[in-house]
């Protein structure tokens, strides 16, 4: 049987993972939104560029969520982007009601499928998700760290002139601000970057990585990134249709790896097709694991105040 995809959202994330999928030629797809007819524009839109494009799947487009039904994987990006001066903090409120009320449709409507958070701010969506679908932990899961190691990947083959998907990269803790990038566990086709980039210009990539979606944002103004997160969140989808068992690493419920417990933080991962089938623990400085303690720290303090205001 054909492989189902839902897309959750069908702004610029949304739509973008649409096509980039539809172009995988790997799965029917199905986009929902709460917008009338925008689903079905853009599904119309992408099906008219199949010819073109070579692909021969379906893609539905929806406002309710009768046609999710039997989706292997949900892709969540319904929510309200970042604007530029918004913090991620500020968005919690908004996009929990509105990541809330996916979670209950998806749970209703494709109650076996494996959940991928894209909604800001993301850690802290992925709980919400977690919380209202009741899911297994290693079927909800978030999209961020491919995000932040494709920049840093791109940041260090621009540097040293190579070929960008020969550069493999690592970084862990939440996303945005408080990321802990591992530029010792980043290599170019097994070569450690710390060999081959003095570590002052290391650092600057590093911040670069670091501070990437707000450089889009202060361009963009009115929204934020969405190439690069629509195509991180496929290289997910796609390792958990083909059962690829690829190392990424993903916003993860962690109950005691690296001594965090309940929280959602940025690690390594095995993605296949029941989820999250492996969590890596690596080895870490003293340096590394405190800046990972305080990122999931920050995650926690969110969690709190979302549990205050309800
Ligand atoms: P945008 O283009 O505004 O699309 C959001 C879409 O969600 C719109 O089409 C809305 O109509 C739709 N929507 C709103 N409420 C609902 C609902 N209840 N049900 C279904 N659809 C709904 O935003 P975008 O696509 O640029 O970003 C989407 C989300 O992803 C935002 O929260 C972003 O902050 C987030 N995002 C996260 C990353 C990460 O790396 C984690 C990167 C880029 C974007």
């Amino acid at each position: 049987m054909r492989k189902k995809v839902t897309v959750v959202g069908g702004g610029n994330v949304g739509a973008t993972t649409i096509l980039y999928l539809a172009e995988k030629n790997i799965a029917d797809l199905v986009m929902v939104d709460v917008v009338e007819g925008l689903p079905q524009a853009k599904a119309a839109d992408t099906l008219h560029a199949s010819a073109l494009r070579r692909y021969s799947v379906t893609v539905t487009g929806s406002n309710d969520y009768s046609p999710i039904k039997g989706s292997d994987v949900v892709v969540v990006t319904a929510g309200l982007p970042r604007k530029p001066g918004m913090s991620r903090s500020d968005l919690l409120g908004m996009n929990a009601k509105i990541v809330g009320s996916v979670a209950e449709e998806v749970k209703r409507h494709a109650p076996d499928a494996i959940v991928i958070v894209v909604s800001n701010p993301l850690d802290v969506m992925c709980w919400v998700m977690l919380d209202k679908t009741g899911f297994d932990s290693r079927r909800v899961f978030g999209m961020a760290g491919v995000l932040d190691t494709t920049r840093f990947r791109y940041f260090i083959a621009d540097y040293l002139k190579v070929l960008p998907a020969d550069v493999a990269a690592m970084v862990l803790g939440g996303h945005g601000d408080s990321m802990v990038p591992l530029p010792r566990y980043s290599t170019v086709s097994g070569v450690p970057v710390t060999q081959l980039i003095p570590p002052d210009k290391l650092e600057a990539m590093v911040d670069r990585a670091r501070k990437g979606g707000g450089e889009i944002v202060a361009l963009l103004k009115t929204g934020s990134a969405f190439y690069a997160p629509a195509a991180s969140a496929v290289e997910m989808v796609e390792s958990i249709l083909q059962d690829g068992k690829r190392i990424l690493p993903c916003a993860v419920y962690l109950k005691g790896e690296y001594g965090i417990e309940g929280v959602y933080v940025g690690v390594p991962v095995k993605l296949g097709k029941n989820g999250i089938e492996k969590i890596y623990e690596l080895k870490l400085t003293q340096e590394e694991l405190d800046a990972l303690q305080k990122s999931s720290a920050e995650v926690k303090k969110d969690m709190e105040e979302l549990e205050k205001v309800g």
